[in-house]
């Protein structure tokens, strides 16, 4: 910085209208940041109810309607507000332009409307906790969400209908960018692992969110007009509903997996200064995960009713989605072995991902066994299985994408001990939470009930005691990384030694991304030189 002000996206312009009206992706970024961390703490505040709720066995906390309203409202705002954009809409904003060398999303104007139909549906949502919530579950199943008139169906149908628009023009906006807009030399397979995984999610927002809209749609035409669309009474099929909802919904929980893989990809590679070990299997990998995602939903029916032969057919088909995932475990272990490793906080959460993520991952290989699924289903076996993925690897790979991108992001580099000490923290709460579910569920206790009979209660309070951990862990970083905006260490633009077009600019970066579009003619991960080979993956020419 040499002391002179330099002009970058954040000091451009100043003021409450110049960020409600940004077309800049970086910026942009920074509105889905600053919402979605809302959105995780009102669903986190859910969260903390169910854990106090379930420390006795009496439930003695609230009554059984409001603790049917709370998981239903914890679910729906961490899935759809929290998780689903977290990693997409903040990481992916801000990096996909700069890592192919673009000055922007191919559709800036589209990317600022993404963000406020986002929080269009977002404040529907608010409003139907407000009103009183919702006590069917995420998952809305009918007859629940069609029939009974306790509850705030419609309002919250509505937000997340609306909120899918988002989703699925983000989706639109990052497949024409990568198509278009790569910089000179930058060829597919020269692509960093963090883009083909978002091009794979934005395949599965295009293709899947438009099933669960019209979904939602018949919903609240049979609640609102009477139609027998899932209603058996008015000769509607329940089922239905279940194969339109998990129809999206299966492949949803991978656009809240592949973003988090592409991250870790990104920390693997940096932190072992190597190229990832297999790159095309892995880049393939996330292609393959998103087209077999659409073909498993039925592992969520085994025991709806659907035909026997169907079931043996999902059960096979679930195994196929393992192998793409299995290959990304291989490929990220096989990069760490003689690689020169340092354990920075984002490489904490990157290793701790892949060891989450494998518990979570073969957890599901026993829930696609037929036989096993239902002697487990709809018990706490589910609910840490899906855990394990969805806050174990994703949020954790959230949040080491959070600090590894942190000193291009604003400039200032975070406490790291702190940060280690939360990474720790995290993965300890987060170990102590979960891993206890599973014997809960083996031993057969139901979700979704508040009381239960009292010789779980110690798994419980286990289960509740990792929770308070977890809180903790999430709220330090929360406080050292708002600190560190002022106090930070001023970042230098490559502060990691890492490779990658986003290094290449200035931290924070100008608002055009690049002073000149560089031209890149090596592949990604360019750490070690091959013989022959002229990387200037580092070296940014002018065209
Ligand atoms: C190796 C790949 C995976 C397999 C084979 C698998 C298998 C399954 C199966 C069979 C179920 C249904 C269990 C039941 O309802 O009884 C299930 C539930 C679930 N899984 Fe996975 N899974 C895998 C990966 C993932 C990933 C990557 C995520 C999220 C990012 C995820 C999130 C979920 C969720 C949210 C549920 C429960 C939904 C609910 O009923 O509320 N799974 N999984
Ligand atoms: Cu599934």
């Amino acid at each position: 910085m040499n002391g002179e002000r330099r002009e970058h996206y954040l000091n451009v312009n100043y003021g409450v209208r110049s960020w409600l009206l940004t077309t800049d992706h970086k910026r942009i970024a920074w509105l889905y940041l600053v919402s979605i961390t809302f959105f995780f703490f009102v669903g986190g505040f859910f969260a903390t109810m169910i854990r106090l709720e379930l420390l006795t066995p009496q439930g003695d906390l609230v009554q059984s309607e409001t603790y049917n309203k709370l998981f239903t409202m914890h679910g729906v705002t961490m899935v759809f507000f929290f998780l689903i954009p977290a990693i997409p809409a903040v990481l992916g904003n801000f990096l996909i332009p700069m890592m192919i060398g673009a000055r922007d999303l191919a559709f800036p104007r589209l990317n600022l409307a993404s963000w406020y139909i986002f929080i269009v549906g977002g404040l529907f949502t608010l409003a139907a906790s407000a009103a009183g919530g919702v006590d069917t579950g995420w998952t809305f199943y009918t007859p629940y969400s069609s029939i009974y008139s306790n509850t705030h169906v419609a309002l919250t149908v509505v937000g997340i209908f609306v909120t899918g628009f988002s989703s699925i023009l983000t989706g639109l906006n990052f497949i024409v960018t990568i198509h278009k807009m790569r910089a000179p030399g930058l060829t597919w397979f020269r692509l960093p692992l963090f883009v083909w995984s978002h091009y794979a999610t934005s395949v599965i927002f295009i293709l899947g969110t438009p099933v669960l809209a019209i979904t939602l749609v018949l919903v609240g035409l049979e609640r609102i007009f009477g139609l027998g669309i899932f209603d058996p009474a008015r000769g509607g099929d329940p089922v239905l509903f279940q194969h339109l909802f998990w129809f999206y919904s299966h492949p949803a929980v991978y656009i809240m997996i592949l973003p988090a893989m592409g991250v870790v990809s990104e920390l693997i590679a940096g932190f072992s200064r190597k190229r990832i070990f297999g790159y095309t299997f892995v880049a393939f990998a996330s292609l393959a995960i998103a087209v077999i995602g659409f073909l498993v939903w039925g592992h969520h029916m085994f025991v709806s009713g659907q035909s026997v032969h169907a079931g043996l057919v999902f059960s096979l088909l679930s195994f196929l989605v393992a192998i793409p995932s299995a290959i990304k475990v291989f490929n990220w272990t096989a990069t760490l072995y003689k690689g020169s490793i340092s354990y920075d906080a984002p490489m904490l959460y990157g290793l701790g991902f892949i060891g989450v993520f494998t518990i979570g991952g073969l957890t599901g290989l026993f829930l696609a066994t037929l036989g096993f699924d239902v002697h487990v289903h709809d018990t706490y076996f589910v609910v840490a299985h899906f855990h394990y993925i969805m806050v174990g690897g994703s949020v954790m790979a959230y949040l080491g994408g959070i600090h590894y991108w942190w000193p291009k992001m604003t400039g200032r580099i975070y406490p790291e001990i702190w940060a280690r000490l939360a990474a720790l923290i995290v993965f300890l709460g987060f170990n102590l939470t979960f891993f206890p579910q599973f014997v809960l569920g083996y031993l057969g206790m139901p979700r979704r009930y508040h009381i239960y009979p009292p010789e779980f209660q110690v798994l419980n309070v286990m289960s509740s005691a990792g929770a308070s951990i977890l809180a903790v862990g999430y709220v330090l970083p929360l406080v050292y990384l708002i600190w560190s905006l002022r106090y930070g260490a001023v970042a230098g633009k490559n502060p990691w030694g890492a490779r990658g077009l986003e290094w290449e600019t200035g931290s924070p970066p100008p608002t055009n991304n690049f002073d000149t579009t560089p031209r890149v003619t090596a592949g990604a991960y360019a750490y070690e030189k091959e013989p022959g080979e002229v990387y200037s993956f580092g070296k940014t020419a002018h065209v």
